[in-house]
Parts: C-alpha cells; sequence; structure tokens
C-alpha cells in the first residue's frame, strides 16, 4: 500500500490553546491531507471522492466559523467583522468552486486542496492567533495550564 502525504503538518505553532478550536483545526488539517492524497489526476475518480465529500466539509468549516464567531462575540473581540468578513469571503469562494463543480466545469482536485491549505496556513497562523492572543489576555489559566473562560473574566469586559 502506498504511503500517505502529508502535505500540512499539525504543528504546536498551529495552536489557539482553546481546545474545541485546536481540535476542528486539526479536522480541517486532517480533511486537506486526505483531499491530497486523493489528488490522483484522474477526473473520473476525483470527482467521485470529492462528490462524497464536499458537503460534509463545508458543514463542518460552517460549523467551526461559527464556534470562533460566537467566542468572539461572548469575548467582545475587538477583530470579530474583520475575522467574519474573512470568514464569509472564504465560505463564498468555497461556494463558488462547489458550484462549478456541480455544473460540470473544469475541476482538479489539487488545485481545490491547494487553495485549502493556503487559507489554513495563513488563516489559522495568522489571524485564529489574533484572537487566541487576545483569548489568552482576558481568560482565566487553570493550575493545567489550559485556558478556561469564567463569568468574572466576561464581567471585567
Ligand atoms: Fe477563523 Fe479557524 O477560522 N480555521 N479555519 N479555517
Amino acid at each position: 500500500m502506498s504511503k500517505k502525504k502529508v502535505v500540512v503538518k499539525w504543528s504546536p505553532t498551529f495552536s489557539c490553546g482553546i481546545k474545541i478550536i485546536d481540535d476542528q483545526h486539526k479536522d480541517l488539517i486532517k480533511l486537506i491531507n486526505d483531499m491530497y492524497n486523493h489528488s490522483s489526476g484522474n477526473p473520473k475518480e476525483e470527482r467521485e471522492y470529492f462528490s462524497k465529500i464536499i458537503h460534509r466539509a463545508v458543514k463542518y468549516v460552517k460549523e467551526h466559523f461559527q464556534t470562533e464567531e460566537k467566542l468572539m462575540i461572548i469575548t467582545k473581540f475587538p477583530g470579530y467583522h474583520e475575522h467574519k468578513k474573512a470568514h464569509h469571503d472564504f465560505t463564498l469562494t468555497v461556494i463558488d468552486a462547489v458550484k462549478n463543480f456541480e455544473e460540470g466545469k473544469r475541476f482538479t482536485l489539487l488545485d481545490f486542496t491547494n487553495f485549502l491549505k493556503d487559507w489554513a496556513l495563513s488563516h489559522i497562523a495568522f489571524m485564529d492567533k489574533d484572537y487566541a492572543n487576545y483569548f489568552k489576555e482576558i481568560a482565566t489559566p487553570k493550575e493545567d495550564g489550559s485556558l478556561s473562560l469564567e463569568r468574572a473574566d466576561l464581567e471585567r469586559l
């Protein structure tokens, strides 16, 4: 059996320190690697694979954005609107790509995977990190080093 290739590897530098967000980011990276491993260059195979996973992937990304945005709202993150716009623009690009795919227009799994990879590397590493740094400032550190959002943290905002 051929060895699985890894196009993006989770690294602690991606960590936001918020478990639910980190777990979702890890799942996204897993999905990108899975897509990469299915980019065979064979249009029929790629289409079959993509049509099986894409709706689950879109649903997953929507849920992830909702999780982040909810946290940003309750913690009154000053960069919320800019961050939400980045999510919105990304979602529009994905919807467009899926629409083209469903209309039978030219589709290359490798191009789509590279687009996701570039997005994940830049967005998680920079925009999500901005929020993570803000979160670290307002949340309460626990004994085990993790962060917890207490009522008092929110009342201070
Ligand atoms: Fe602000 Fe998180 O969103 N990572 N992604 N995609």
